[in-house]
């Protein structure tokens, strides 16, 4: 495959790993980085033998933030004309999953980053915040909508309005990570929890995570109408005639993908 400045890339059989690499500045999220992110997952994501995909940094951060030096000079005519934010709208497109494994600081738009992943598993020594308001602006990336909708009102509010670092332990009390491990063992369980996804049938898991982020988009009613014609379609695969025979023949499934 092709070579990255910003990011280190290889494939673990179906795990796609992804590694922010700008250690210098913490992983801060230049520009150039999220074009290369975009390209790295959008790659993985139509590449028929990768599954799943794991999104990581280094023991000192998963990322913190958005490049300061890189957006202090621009005024509103530059962000607007340049759509700063637009290579982002890339990554909420990916269709597998991706997990993100955070170690260190996860702030600003490095917390974004990993509330855009499906599943986080966080090292204890995680600190997770959006301390934007302390520069000046506020989050631009999800931070106001999808910590609001996990922590609800109040805890988004107190996250968005102060700046504090949050660690991992509240975090998981705030229903913010998948769940959290020693440090040493964060990248090897967040590779445990995607080569158990890889195992599961391609299709299905395309459509389950695409049914529960239809939860954060529509009312009960229409979210249940989505989810009901994402099951009804998934009788139009061949794994899903192999999966419930090898259940009633007692054998493991092989799946097809299709
Ligand atoms: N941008 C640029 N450089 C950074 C950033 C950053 N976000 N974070 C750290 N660095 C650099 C530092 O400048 C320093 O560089 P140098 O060695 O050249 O001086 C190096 O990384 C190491 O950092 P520190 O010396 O500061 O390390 P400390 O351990 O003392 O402190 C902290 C660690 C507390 C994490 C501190 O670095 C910090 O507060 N960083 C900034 C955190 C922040 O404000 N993040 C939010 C940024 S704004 C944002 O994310 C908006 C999101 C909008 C969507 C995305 C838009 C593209």
């Amino acid at each position: 495959g092709r070579s990255y400045q910003y990011l280190l890339v290889e494939a673990d059989g179906p795990v796609g790993i992804v590694r922010l690499n700008r250690p210098k500045v913490l992983n801060a999220l230049c520009r150039a980085l999220i074009e290369e992110l975009a390209d790295a997952l959008g790659a993985f994501d139509r590449d028929p033998a990768i599954r799943c995909m794991v999104l990581t940094g280094n023991e000192r951060a998963f990322a913190a933030g958005a490049d300061i030096a890189e957006m202090a000079g621009k005024g509103l005519a530059e962000v607007t004309g340049d759509d700063l934010l637009g290579a982002w709208q890339r990554l909420w497109r990916i269709r597998k999953p991706v997990v993100a494994a955070v170690q260190g600081y996860c702030l600003g738009g490095g917390f974004e980053l990993a509330m855009g992943c499906d599943l986080i598993v966080a090292g204890e020594s995680a600190q997770f915040g959006q301390p934007e308001i302390k520069i000046g602006v506020i989050p631009g990336a999800g931070g106001t909508q999808r910590l609001t909708r996990v922590a609800g009102k109040y805890k988004a509010m107190e996250a968005v309005l102060t700046g504090r670092m949050i660690p991992a332990r509240e975090a998981e009390a705030w229903g913010l990570v998948t769940k959290v491990v020693p440090d040493e063992q964060c990248l090897p369980e967040a590779l445990r929890l995607a080569r158990t996804i890889a195992g599961m049938p391609p299709l299905a898991v395309q459509m389950a995570k695409a049914a529960v982020l239809q939860a954060y988009e529509t009312p009960l009613g229409a979210g249940l109408e989505f989810e009901r014609r994402l099951f009804y379609s998934l009788f139009a695969t061949e794994d899903q005639k192999e999966g419930m025979q090898a259940f009633l023949e007692k054998r493991s499934p092989q799946w097809k993908g299709r």
